[in-house]
């Protein structure tokens, strides 16, 4: 694999899930096979469980590992062509990429989408180009349109908790303070349409995600309708695709409660973490032992662990 930053970088996901169960499995297996590699991970935004998890998994292979914050323990760096660069930027992506591939074997990105201007979003340009000047292989660690490796994770966790071989998976649009990225719900649809699960998307007028994502899902205004029998319960905020990065809704209703979650057929609560508490989904959910979020985070060490493993032996 050359590059793991959408579904369709995965040339066989039956065999990628195999692989991050095997991971899950035996951890240790693979321990020399990164030796003298290193994975470069450069942070635009935040992050716990990807920064945490992806470095864990790079050190079961051998790897060593360097991880960045851009403008805080990096040089804040200039991401347009042409700028004239007498602002805070110190450096060039053009230069910083090209360099941190002369150093690195693979290279981790987290850009989330600016929220402003949809077309530069969903070009993915900061992505494209670490992937152009870098030359080595990209992961992404969210990007601004797609967060795979918690897709896989979320596709393991589902596998290892379904009681059906085609469960009913209902993504819904929960209430937030501010105004989040499509990334996370993209990707879900994207990976758990691609494993033919059923997929509901519930979330209040104006919410619709592109529909080059969502196709194959139903999509509903109607969340207890939606909840319905469901097996899974992924909860998640996102702002407006059509009025984009808008906040449109802050209704209450939509949080997950316990009375929500007795529609469903005793399904598990899902979160890609972090959650806000008695905002997205109240504390009596995840307390209870229906909520997986925790098993699904453990869960990104072997997914992480299974396309670094892809990407390595292909170097
Ligand atoms: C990010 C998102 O894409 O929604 C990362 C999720 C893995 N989430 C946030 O930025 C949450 C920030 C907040 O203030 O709650």
């Amino acid at each position: 694999m050359k590059r793991f930053t959408k579904l369709a970088d995965v040339a066989d996901l039956a065999q990628l899930l195999d692989r991050a169960f095997e991971c899950k499995r035996s951890p240790h297996a693979w321990r020399n096979l990164g030796a003298g590699r290193t994975l470069g991970m450069v942070f635009f935004n935040p992050s716990l469980r990807t920064r945490v998890s992806t470095h864990r998994a790079a050190t079961l292979l051998g790897m060593d590992v360097v991880a960045m914050t851009v403008g805080s323990d990096s040089w804040a760096l200039e991401t347009r062509d042409g700028a004239i660069m007498d602002g805070s930027a110190a450096e060039h992506i053009r230069e910083a990429a090209a360099v941190l591939g002369r150093y690195v074997d693979v290279l981790g990105v987290r850009s989330f989408a600016r929220l402003h201007d949809r077309d530069e979003d969903y070009a993915e340009t900061i992505l494209e180009r670490f992937v152009e000047l870098s030359g080595v292989p990209v992961v992404s660690l969210e990007s601004a349109t797609r967060h795979p490796l918690q897709s896989l994770a979320d596709v393991m966790t589902i596998e290892q908790f379904k009681r059906s071989s085609r469960p009913r998976v209902v993504l819904t649009w929960a209430p937030h303070p501010r105004a989040l990225p499509q990334a996370v719900p993209n990707s879900f649809a994207e990976w758990t349409l691609a494993m033919g699960y059923e997929l509901v998307i519930a979330h209040p007028p104006g919410y619709e995600l592109d529909e080059r994502f969502t196709r194959g899902a139903t999509i509903t205004h109607d969340q207890d309708a939606a909840l319905d029998g469901a097996d899974f319960v992924y909860a998640k905020n996102w702002s407006s695709y059509r009025d984009y990065g808008k906040i449109l809704s802050h209704d209450q209703n939509w949080q997950i409660t316990p009375e929500k979650m007795a529609l469903t057929r005793d399904g598990f609560f899902m979160h890609c973490l972090p959650i806000r508490r008695n905002v997205i989904a109240a504390d009596a959910v995840l307390d209870s032992p229906r909520s997986i979020v925790v098993e699904q985070a453990a869960n990104r060490i072997p997914a992480a662990q299974a396309v670094l493993r892809t990407i390595v032996e292909a170097l």
